[in-house]
């Protein structure tokens, strides 16, 4: 009973500094990542489709997104607004469950959202920024 116990408290403390490790290492391929408080969240959905073809309106500003997979392959998120690429902004998950996330400052406009992964061209979806 006692020694049972303390095994099990050993796993517990084994598996936190497991998790900490990870969060340490703050690669956006981590599978531990989870999306930060407050971000606007995007998600791949079965088949090569986003979760949503409109998104918004939401603040102009800097902006957090988080991007999740609830499809099985690996996808990207770029912004692009007049047939250019947001600058320094692109999300990958590379698999079922997978989050990535990250900051990105956006002026009143409507952007489009793109997966650029090859084949994928039917991910695309507007998002308006006021
Ligand atoms: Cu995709």
């Amino acid at each position: 009973m006692w020694d049972s116990r303390l095994r099990v408290k050993t796993l517990l403390l084994g598996a936190s500094i497991i998790a900490s490790t990870a969060a340490c290492g703050g690669g956006s391929s981590s599978p531990a990542e989870t999306v930060p408080p407050g971000a606007f969240v995007v998600k791949a959905v079965p088949t090569l489709r986003f979760d949503a073809t409109k998104y918004g309106p939401i603040a102009a500003g800097e902006i957090t997104f988080g991007y999740v997979n609830e499809d099985s392959i690996r996808h990207t998120l770029i912004i692009a607004k007049d047939d250019q690429k947001v600058p320094n902004f692109k999300l990958v998950i590379n698999k079922k469950s997978d989050v990535d996330s990250g900051p990105v400052t956006l002026d009143a406009g409507t952007y489009t959202l793109i997966c650029d992964v090859p084949g994928h061209n039917n991910m695309k979806a507007t998002l308006v920024v006021e």
